[in-house]
């Protein structure tokens, strides 16, 4: 027996959905307009869980081009039928309805390749894929109502799907509204066959401090569902902002080898006020069947945070504080990490666009998630920059709201100008800036230690201590203050600010170390 400590994914890992085949379990979740897109992380025990690959990780799978932060892969959902997996997904342009859609891609090996997209012509989000044992197959997604007497609110539908065709046939059947009286946002459907009843768990209450769990039940797949008189069987809702975990919702179920029943789910760790930097993270719940109806974490009734598995293996996963660039952590925005950077020799070489931090476009950038609310960050950063370019450290919620400690161009060759910025929705506000002297050709190392929701930023040259460019306050970069839906991302960028450049950065010795 083994202690699971919450969350089993943390940082911005949202709308987990998980498979079991045999001994093995894979966990796939949302990753909005970083690529590579949907990380799938698997596990022996539901303990410890690693990294090992993204359903989106090629160029020219999806055009992310120009889409606001926010935008790109919503809620997957992953599924293993006949020795295949699928993921069934939404590509969501928040600006323009017309782009993107829900499609399916499938892999033998859920670390990949995974297939070209195929798209379903189906509007909305949040779908998933249900194999029924009598042969048939359904997809369920979620949509705002159709019906004016719904106004504003979402409804689950679903259709018969076609796994040969990839294609949806038959008629739609409007299958569930949400639990609760005036229920908004019921999304995030997936649907279940536990002892010959279709069993539907949805998320409602919208992703923030409303979230809920809510199930219904049926003698047929296309209903009616009659909702569960407990509904809904777990939120946080009735916690508070002071809790430890919030907005806990979203959930998938898991059968394991042992017979026993498991949920994955996601929440929300504020810290420092109702501020949750690491965004939606991914934990796990034990559920037990009573009369029919999944109990989540029963007698408790709230997301604990360390889980009994009884089959869970000793010791955590541990990993290197040093990230190579073959490190499967590296994201980028709009593009992969090798469609903006080239790993040479244990280094990337970025080459400055005039893209940056700023504009809806794939730019200069390599990052990470910030995982951990207590950690130091570095890098070392190398090249030559004209006047008007930069590159620098950047703390990412998205184009609107960031943080950029930056080297500046055009300087002194034996002096170099830091600033640190903070531009919170999309105004930009100086923090600090120093002049750092030195063996300046050899790289300049820049730190980012957080601790809590201050981000100390600073500056250093080889053989002499960091000098402190100024502390942040990371309080207006979360969902919370940005009204975005993602965590925070640390990393890498460079820019010359609009102007064509051959300018190259090398970037080396990236650390992250939590504290
Ligand atoms: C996800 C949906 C949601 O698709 O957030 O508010 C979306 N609800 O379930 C992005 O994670």
């Amino acid at each position: 027996m083994t202690l699971v400590r919450n969350p089993i994914l943390p940082g911005c890992h949202p709308d987990p959905s998980i498979c079991r085949v045999d001994g093995e379990y894979f966990v796939v979740t949302s990753s909005f307009e970083y690529l590579p897109g949907l990380p799938i992380h698997r596990s022996t025990d539901l303990a410890r869980w690693e990294l090992i690959g993204h359903a989106v990780d090629r160029p020219g799978m999806l055009d992310m081009a120009g889409m606001a932060s926010s935008s790109g892969l919503y809620a997957p959902t992953l599924r293993h039928h006949d020795g295949l997996f699928w993921v069934i997904c939404t590509l969501v342009d928040q600006n323009d309805p017309a782009r993107g859609g829900n499609f399916v891609i499938t892999a033998t090996d859920p670390a990949g390749p995974w297939s070209e997209p195929t798209w379903l012509g189906a509007d909305g989000i949040d779908p998933s894929l249900f194999f029924d044992d009598d042969g048939r197959a359904w997809v369920q997604g979620t949509r705002l109502a159709r019906s004016p007497q719904w106004h504003d609110q979402t409804e689950i539908w679903l259709r018969e799907f076609d796994p040969e065709a990839r294609a949806l046939t038959g008629p739609e059947h409007v299958i569930w509204r949400g639990a609760l009286i005036g229920a908004v946002w019921a999304e995030g459907p997936h649907l279940y066959k536990v002892d010959g009843r279709y069993h539907l768990v949805a998320a409602e209450g919208g992703t923030e401090m409303h979230h809920a769990v809510s199930v219904a039940r049926a003698d047929a797949v296309t209903g009616p569902y009659v909702g569960n008189p407990a509904n809904p069987v777990l939120s946080h809702r009735q916690l508070g902002r002071t809790a430890d975990v919030v907005a806990v919702g979203h959930a998938d179920l898991v059968q394991a080898a042992d017979d026993s029943w498991w949920a994955v789910l996601l929440g929300m760790r504020p810290y420092g006020g109702l501020h949750a930097n690491l965004g939606r993270e991914t934990f796990l719940v034990p559920v037990e069947w009573e009369d029919g109806w999944p109990v989540f974490a029963p007698g408790e009734g709230r997301v604990p945070d360390q889980v009994e598995v009884p089959f869970a293996g000793e010791g955590r996963q541990e990993r290197s504080a040093t990230i190579a660039p073959d490190d499967g952590r590296w994201t980028s925005v709009r593009a992969l990490p090798g469609e903006v950077a080239d790993a040479v020799d244990g280094e990337w070489l970025l080459p400055i666009r005039p893209e940056g931090p700023t504009d809806p476009q794939p730019f200069a950038f390599l990052g990470v998630r910030q995982q951990h609310p207590d950690l130091d960050f570095t890098l070392r950063l190398s090249g030559r920059l004209a006047p008007g370019e930069e590159t620098g450290l950047l703390i990412r919620q998205s184009e609107r709201d960031h943080v950029r400690l930056a080297v500046l161009g055009g300087g002194e060759a034996d002096a170099a100008r830091i600033t640190a910025t903070l531009v919170r929705a999309g105004e930009s506000a100086e923090q600090g800036t120093i002049t750092l002297t030195g063996p300046l050709a050899e790289g300049v190392e820049l730190t980012c230690r957080a601790r809590g929701q201050d981000y100390e930023l600073l500056a250093g040259v080889e053989g002499s201590q960091p000098l402190r460019v100024a502390t942040v306050d990371g309080t207006s970069l979360d969902s919370f203050s940005s009204g975005g839906f993602l965590g925070l991302w640390l990393g890498a960028y460079a820019t010359s600010v609009a102007a064509e450049t051959d300018s190259v950065i090398r970037v080396a010795r990236v650390e992250y170390h939590p504290r």
